[in-house]
């Protein structure tokens, strides 16, 4: 096994996955004013120290997904936010990509930035303590009309560039084609939707000959859309993610990773519960594991309210959610 699939394969540590604490400042500043708490740099510090000082964590992470901003930032404890991950047995990765803009051809759609400069931004990273990467990439559905063909693969090309580069780089990638819950669509659709979006993905992916063995996968799961006025049972998901799953990807990949994607935490956590359940009965060759960000931190935000009084609520809140999501891997 290659250093980098050794890598890879320590994610999957079993009862642990990663915290996605990647959010750029946007979607950081978003976050916090939408739990009423003041936004700024420093806040943004403290919303990471407030997941990623918590002790204990170590029990449930296998990994952390970190911004660029946060790479550099010292936690509470005085340590640079990825020293202190990697003292405590978590790896650190980070976010390479720089965001979505519109499509020109088909501006409903989103294609992912970040390319230009990426050897140069990876050495940085690397020299900074991150071992693995994640870049996202956007598939929105709306009826039949979206995603076109044409934006699944222009998506699927930067994927692949971006993984070649970061194995070159000597890091570990990790590719997200985050297919959006928002929309009427059924569950049938956003299955059919993963299958292609995998599908197209796995074989650029081959075209340019990415070493599968230390890519991660992190997916949605199968869902209806949010405005389609039907609740998925946590089986209907199981069976529908892992059906796309096998249909699509290739059997070498180092592992797969579920985004929550706006589920609620107890949803996310009920339907990892089902999907590792499914799993196993029809023996999927990939090691699985969680990869949230708002399914964790929801209500340790709720009750935190940038207020110092509030941190030990906020973190005993958020450690009985992780081992809620760790006891979901069986
Ligand atoms: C889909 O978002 C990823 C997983 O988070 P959820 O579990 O909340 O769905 C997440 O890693 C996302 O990529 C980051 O939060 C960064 O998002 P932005 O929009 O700030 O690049």
């Amino acid at each position: 096994m290659t250093d980098l699939a050794l890598i890879a394969r320590a994610l999957f540590t079993p009862g642990k996955g990663v915290l996605a604490a990647d959010e750029s400042v946007h979607s950081a500043t978003a976050r916090l004013a939408s739990y009423g708490i003041p936004t700024s740099a420093e806040m943004r510090r403290q919303y990471r120290d407030l997941f990623m000082g918590t002790e204990g964590v170590e029990q449930y992470l296998s990994g952390v997904i970190l911004f660029s901003e946060t790479m550099l930032e010292k936690g509470n404890d005085k340590k640079l936010f990825p020293e202190s991950l990697a003292a405590r047995g978590i790896l650190p990765g980070v976010k390479v990509d720089l965001g979505t803009e519109p499509i020109s051809t088909s501006p409903q759609e989103l294609i992912t930035q970040g390319l230009l400069d990426l050897p140069e931004r990876l050495a940085e990273y690397k020299k900074q303590g991150a071992v693995f990467t994640k870049w996202r990439a956007v598939v929105r559905i709306d009826g039949d009309q979206l995603p076109t063909a044409a934006a699944i693969h222009e998506n699927a090309k930067r994927l692949a560039q971006y993984a070649k580069e970061v194995q070159t780089a000597g890091l570990v990638p990790i590719i997200e084609p985050e297919v959006l819950l928002e929309g009427k669509h059924s569950r049938a659709r956003s299955r059919a939707v993963i299958e292609e979006v995998l599908g197209t993905l796995f074989s650029v992916l081959e075209e340019h000959s990415v070493d599968l063995t230390s890519v991660i996968l992190k997916t949605s799961m199968a869902l209806s859309g949010s405005e389609s006025g039907k609740k998925d049972t946590p089986e209907e998901v199981a069976e529908d993610t892992i059906a796309a799953l096998m249909q699509s990807v290739p059997r070498k990949v180092a592992g797969i990773v579920f985004l929550s994607g706006g589920q609620t935490s107890d949803e996310a956590t009920a339907n990892l519960a089902a999907i590792t359940r499914r799993a196993k009965e029809v023996h999927a060759p990939w090691p699985l594991t969680f990869s949230y960000a708002r399914a964790l931190q929801e209500e340790a935000l709720s009750l935190w309210g940038g207020k110092e009084e509030n941190v030990l609520a906020a973190r005993t809140a958020f450690l009985g959610r992780l081992s809620k999501v760790s006891a979901a891997l069986g």
